[in-house]
């Protein structure tokens, strides 16, 4: 561990089942090269190892502060039930984090009171591409949305992407397939 286990966004301890099943591998190096690219959950430091970066090769991320940071990360952390599941890999050699996903939880009233999981905000930094950590994450949030019993996962996509999801299991349904949104202006 690279961090104090207080400063990761969830603790993967929680996670452990019956079989002793700790983490469901939340702490893993990647095969790639030998000790160096960590997977692990998101924690406070990553701040420095240049995340919000990280994150600006997918969207617009704005000028995060990491006193902003560090309050949204603890209102994540913080949520009643665990809603927030980011992992990420660090390269240690060069101390970056280097590609993120998010599972998100829902909690609904439907499906006797379910959960839902959706599927955020994956980037794997342009220097790290065709390593295969993008599909090493996307599976291990499938694999956790499974251990906390969601009844479903979801994402959206851009089009370019949908064959790549599909390899991984994600199918769009005949007749509801359609992602809506409205974008509203920001001040
Ligand atoms: C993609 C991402 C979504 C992210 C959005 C950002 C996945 C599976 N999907 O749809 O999580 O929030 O891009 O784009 O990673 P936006 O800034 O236009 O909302």
């Amino acid at each position: 561990m690279d961090c104090e286990i207080e400063k990761y966004i969830f603790d993967p301890n929680s996670l452990s089942t019956d079989k002793g099943d700790v983490g469901h591998g939340m702490f893993t190096y990647l095969n790639n090269d030998q000790d160096r690219f960590l997977l692990r959950p998101l924690c406070l430091d990553d701040y420095e190892r240049g995340y919000i970066g990280l994150l600006s090769q997918l969207t617009s991320t704005g000028d995060v502060t990491k006193e902003m940071f560090t309050d949204t990360f603890n209102v994540m952390k913080n949520n009643n039930g665990g809603t927030h599941y980011i992992i990420v890999v660090h390269d240690t050699q060069k101390n970056r984090i280097v590609a993120t996903g998010s599972l998100i939880i829902e909690k609904k009233f439907i499906h006797s009171c379910g959960k839902r999981a959706r599927v955020e905000d994956i980037v794997v930094d342009s220097d790290y591409r065709g390593k295969g950590f993008g599909k090493i994450i996307v599976q291990r949030l499938i694999a956790l949305a499974k251990i906390l019993k969601c009844y479903k996962i979801s994402l959206e996509c851009l089009n370019a992407k949908v064959n790549w999801y599909g390899s991984m299991g994600f199918v769009q349904e005949p007749g509801n397939s359609n992602f809506m949104q409205i974008r509203f202006q920001q001040d």
